[in-house]
């Protein structure tokens, strides 16, 4: 059991409903410190138990040009204000890891050149080392990096636009993201829209199930085939592992796998709005042709993701960017929602009943 929630259901007059049912506020580990900011807004608000939707900066640092990756950043915490959720942003800003941060703080990020792309094991170098000028490093955390900076702060959902996977061809590389050990050793519920197919989704939905991971697409009004989403698009050809209905659903899952103690992460897929959709199929040949660029240019490594997602970019024009977008949109959208059913849940105990 996380230690929150065990120092959350400590029996004392202050923590217990009438019901006899845990209501206590909720403390995150400590998490202040020379390395690792958590703002003021987003402490309170884990402390009070309202809906925090944590949201990654490796998308702005590594994804889009400035001042575009702001507009959207800004344009993301709003929606989560507006569906009644506290958005906490994670990144490194001069070597301190932060969650929530400020206005100014995300401008300074996100404009800055030279971010570097933080997961699980790039933290320490990101916090510990200094560059030329003396000053502390920036960097964007991916879905690893923040998945670890949002659990320390008590956050249990995040929602982003892709999740990394098994790169194909991995069986010689052994090029397997982060993303998936990290969802196999923390309890975080990412909403994203699936795996983008420059991935091998079979293998990624493999490797999710060996380490533990819940995984569900939500069904959006459909009542069978269901696939795992391919970001850009709806399907994938693969079925998904298991389905939800709706944000109060996937709440009640997510309620369930913590009650349990269970210590790994969860995936909800967002498919992308019907009409943003690119098929599958129109997507394939795009891939393959940025893939045999990547492999001309020795792309490999941490550099692999974002050099095939640029050049998807500029193989398909805007179309990718705007369905980029309004997908990322409706995914914190639904995020935020799932957020607010789990406050819901947490608060009448309801769950417990099922
Ligand atoms: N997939 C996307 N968009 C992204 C990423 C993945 O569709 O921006 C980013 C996320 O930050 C993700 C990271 O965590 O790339 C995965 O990189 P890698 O494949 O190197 O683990
Ligand atoms: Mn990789």
């Amino acid at each position: 059991m996380p230690l929150w929630i065990r120092r959350a259901c400590r029996p004392s007059l202050k923590s217990r409903s009438l019901t006899g049912r845990c209501t206590a506020t909720r403390r995150p580990l400590s998490v202040n410190s020379r390395f690792s900011q958590v703002s003021e807004e987003v402490q309170q608000a884990v402390a009070e138990r309202r809906p925090v939707v944590a949201l990654e900066s490796t998308i702005y640092t590594h994804g889009l040009p400035y001042p575009d990756n702001l507009a959207l950043a800004s344009r993301l915490e709003s929606l989560v204000r507006v569906n009644g959720g506290v958005p906490a942003t994670i990144g490194i800003l001069e070597g301190v890891a932060r969650v929530g941060l400020g206005a100014d703080e995300l401008t300074r990020l996100v404009s800055s050149s030279g971010a570097r792309k933080v997961s699980r094991r790039d933290l320490g170098f990101a916090c510990g080392m200094t560059g030329i000028d003396g000053k502390g490093l920036n960097g964007g955390t991916t879905v690893s990096g923040t998945m670890i900076l949002a659990h320390k702060a008590g956050i249990r959902i995040f929602a982003t636009g892709g999740l990394g996977g098994v790169h194909r061809g991995a069986e010689q590389t052994m090029d397997v993201s982060a993303d998936l050990t990290e969802l196999g050793r923390t309890p975080v519920a990412v909403i994203s829209s699936g795996c983008k197919s420059f991935l091998d989704i079979p293998k990624t939905l493999e490797y999710l199930e060996t380490q533990g991971v819940a995984v569900a697409t939500f069904a959006d009004g459909r009542e069978s085939n269901v696939d795992f989403p391919a970001f850009w698009s709806r399907d994938s050809g693969v079925r998904s592992p298991a389905v939800v209905r709706d944000e109060a659903e996937a709440a009640r899952v997510i309620y369930a796998h913590v009650s349990l103690g269970l210590q790994s992460g969860l995936h909800f897929a967002n498919p992308i709005p019907e009409r943003y959709s690119i098929p599958h199929i129109q997507m394939e040949t795009t891939i393959a042709q940025a893939l045999r660029e990547a492999e001309t240019a020795g792309a490999i490594g941490a550099a692999s993701t974002p050099y095939i997602l640029a050049k998807i970019k500029d193989l398909t024009g805007s179309k990718s960017v705007e369905a980029n977008k309004a997908l990322v949109e409706a995914n914190v959208i639904r995020g935020t929602k799932v957020a607010v059913a789990l406050q819901k849940l947490e608060m009448d105990g309801s769950g417990e009943d099922k």
